[in-house]
């Protein structure tokens, strides 16, 4: 891939002296595209997130309303934004209604990343009446201060290692696929080195913050969502101080919310299926096949028992398991 047909979040941009600084101090990779990834904090990062990650630790406030949600890129993210998004604003857009904001936005548009928002007028962080609905990729080491000092909540949402590799290769190459690429990224993967990685360390900062506060950090696992989703909506609601009434249960919204949000039907829109949204992201990449377990198809055995061992082992005792 040439640089010039790189997404455009993964175009080089001005970086600021302290950024550049930073970046010459930082350990250094080669990227899974072509790049580098920089060590910050114990994370890969490309220079571009690197200035945004740095501005938002240097200027963020955050409130005590408000709700983060925090993913590993292709964890479920734009399924749980569609989620928290639905739930949030049920009075005011009927989870039914061929209306809604989720029918002609994709999820991606409503509820914006903290690092990846431009920090001026046009920041829809900022801009938004409370409870402000904020997305973030940082593993918990990087928050800004103010999010770690507030009574803010944060949902944390993984998934089982082997489809988190899958979706993210697959995203990075699905328009050119290279047996070559397979191979450099699973090793790059078992060693951390991905957007955001390493995994276990990414989880498992969110996973003790969820044992030792969690009335702040709720912890998820795509698996179990999908599994039991009525169940995991309605605590996911709880938690975020969204309810679900007994009224509501009798007129059947959990399963309202639950379809608004489906993989079929968000698949499906007009909107997801053309387009991109302005970080340059084709609307329809966030939507492949959403299932569990479609590693097998992809993963050898021996790659899939690597990948087990490293989990065991990085995982340990924590109580954390996939
Ligand atoms: P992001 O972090 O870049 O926003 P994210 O939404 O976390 O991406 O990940 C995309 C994955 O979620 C895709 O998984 P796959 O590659 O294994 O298919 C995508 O299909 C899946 N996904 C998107 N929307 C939904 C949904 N409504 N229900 C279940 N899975 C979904």
């Amino acid at each position: 891939m040439e640089k010039s047909d790189l997404p455009k979040y993964l175009q080089e941009e001005e970086v600021s002296e302290e950024c550049r600084e930073l970046i010459s101090s930082l350990p250094t990779e080669k990227d899974w595209v072509p790049g580098n990834l920089y060590q910050y904090q114990g994370f890969w990062h490309p220079s571009k997130y690197l200035q945004k990650i740095l501005t938002c630790q240097n200027q963020f406030q955050a409130r005590a309303s408000d709700i983060f949600l925090v993913t590993l890129p292709k964890s479920g993210t734009t399924w749980l934004k569609a989620m928290v998004f639905a739930l949030v604003n049920r009075t005011t857009y009927d989870p039914k209604s061929t209306q809604h904001p989720l029918v002609s936005n994709n999820p991606h548009e409503l509820f914006p990343f903290l690092e990846f928002e431009p920090r001026n007028d046009d920041n829809q962080v900022d801009s938004s009446p409370p409870p402000r609905l904020i997305a973030t990729h940082l593993p918990l080491v990087s928050l800004p201060e103010s999010v770690k000092k507030s009574a803010c909540k944060l949902v944390y949402l993984c998934r089982n290692p082997k489809d988190n590799f899958l979706s993210l290769w697959h995203w990075h190459f699905s328009n050119n696929p290279t047996t070559e690429k397979w191979e450099e990224t699973f090793e790059k993967f078992s060693r951390g080195v991905n957007l955001y990685g390493p995994f276990w360390d990414h989880a498992l900062g969110y996973w003790k913050q969820s044992l030792e506060n969690p009335e702040r950090v709720l912890f998820f696992k795509y698996e179990e969502l999908k599994e039991d989703p009525g169940n995991h909506l309605r605590k996911l609601a709880e938690f975020i101080g969204f309810p679900i009434s007994k009224e509501e249960e009798s007129f059947n919204v959990v399963d309202q919310i639950l379809e608004l949000c489906s993989f079929d039907h968000l698949s499906n829109l007009e909107v997801n299926r053309t387009g991109k949204l302005l970080s340059g992201h084709n609307k329809s990449s966030f939507f492949r096949r959403g299932e569990v377990g479609d590693w097998k198809n992809h993963l050898t055995p021996k790659m899939a028992q690597k990948l087990d061992e490293i989990t065991k082992e990085k995982l340990g005792a924590s109580g954390l398991t996939f």
